[in-house]
């Protein structure tokens, strides 16, 4: 575990903010009269965490879909709260599976969508303009299905995706259909987080690079985040029932469980910190959301 219990708290608030970020942002304010419509996309296991603080700031009062991605990995429950909490806000919320055969959730959306350029063709013929084809921007942090959704909607891979943030290195225009061309961009996060609990849930669910990361930090921060939140899926995996204040006694009771042990049959506290970080990153605990409305 670590020596130093700020230590990762640390490092996120260094690290988690690189140029490319920056350069994106700007990017896309430079781009934003090209644009009709803005997926905003978030990770419905995080529907707090993941919605980029000061979008408005940078896609201003452009129409907005909000597109609630990895809707097989959230806690129903929980997330319907957050869609009925965002609906009230007066946004217009979609909630996916990228990974179902299912499409409803992309029919609906395409729906709404071609219902949000209807009304902007609709106003360009009143000023004696041509309609044209709707163009969106889609934009969201690391790792939350931007590129995926993308794929999905075009329905061949069009746009590359893998399951590390940054995947996606420049923004690149694709065309959906002949009435639709989308902006693909590389996810974004905000310069600073006061909020060091949405940090740690951002980098729990893999939207902050591993390499910058304490792992220990993170699976402390998981296993006291799961403990208060599905105290239950951790006696399904791991036999906890209590978790102590420093963890010691969870982290030897998960390397016995698991095998994690170094010569001599000590437990590995760095072995243990993988396997949490890994089981959650792979959705071993099953079905959660770690965030929660106020
Ligand atoms: N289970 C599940 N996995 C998903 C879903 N959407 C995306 N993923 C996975 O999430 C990972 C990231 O997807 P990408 O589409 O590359 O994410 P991105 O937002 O484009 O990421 P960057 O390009 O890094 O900003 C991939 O491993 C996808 O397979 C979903 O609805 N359910
Ligand atoms: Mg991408």
């Amino acid at each position: 575990m670590s020596k130093n219990k700020n230590e990762g708290v640390n490092k996120i608030g260094i690290n988690w903010y690189p140029g490319h970020m920056a350069k994106t942002k700007r990017e896309i304010s430079e781009k934003l009269n090209l644009i009709d419509i803005v997926y905003e996309v978030i990770d419905s296991r995080m529907p707090k965490s993941s919605k980029i603080i000061d979008i408005d700031d940078l896609i201003k009062d452009k129409p907005r879909i909000l597109v609630m991605t990895k809707y097989d990995l959230c806690d129903k429950v929980e997330t319907q709260k957050f869609i009925e909490y965002y609906e009230k806000l007066g946004y217009k919320v979609i909630s996916v599976d990228l990974m179902s055969n299912n499409s409803l959730g992309i029919k609906k959306l395409l729906d709404i969508t071609n219902e949000l350029m209807k009304n902007i063709n609709d106003k360009r013929i009143a000023k004696g303009m041509m309609p044209r084809a709707g163009r969106i921007l889609i934009v969201g942090i690391p790792n939350a299905g931007k590129s995926t959704l993308i794929n999905r909607l075009v329905g061949k891979k069009a746009a590359g995706v893998g399951n590390t943030p940054g995947f996606t290195k420049n923004l690149s225009w694709i065309r959906i259909n002949k009435d639709l061309e989308l902006l693909d961009s590389p996810g974004i996060l905000w310069p600073k987080l006061e909020d060091q609990d949405s940090a740690h849930v951002l980098a729990s669910l893999s939207s902050i690079k591993e390499e910058i990361l304490n792992i220990d930090d993170i699976a402390c921060f998981i296993l006291r985040k799961l403990y208060k939140l599905y105290p239950e899926k951790l006696r399904e995996r791991y036999g906890i029932e209590e978790l102590d204040e420093d963890l010691i006694e969870a982290y030897e009771t998960i390397a016995a469980r698991r095998g994690a042990l170094s010569r001599g049959g000590i437990a590995d506290y760095e072995k243990v910190s993988n396997i949490i970080v890994r089981d959650l990153k792979n959705g071993y605990f099953g079905e959660i959301t770690l965030d929660r409305l106020k």
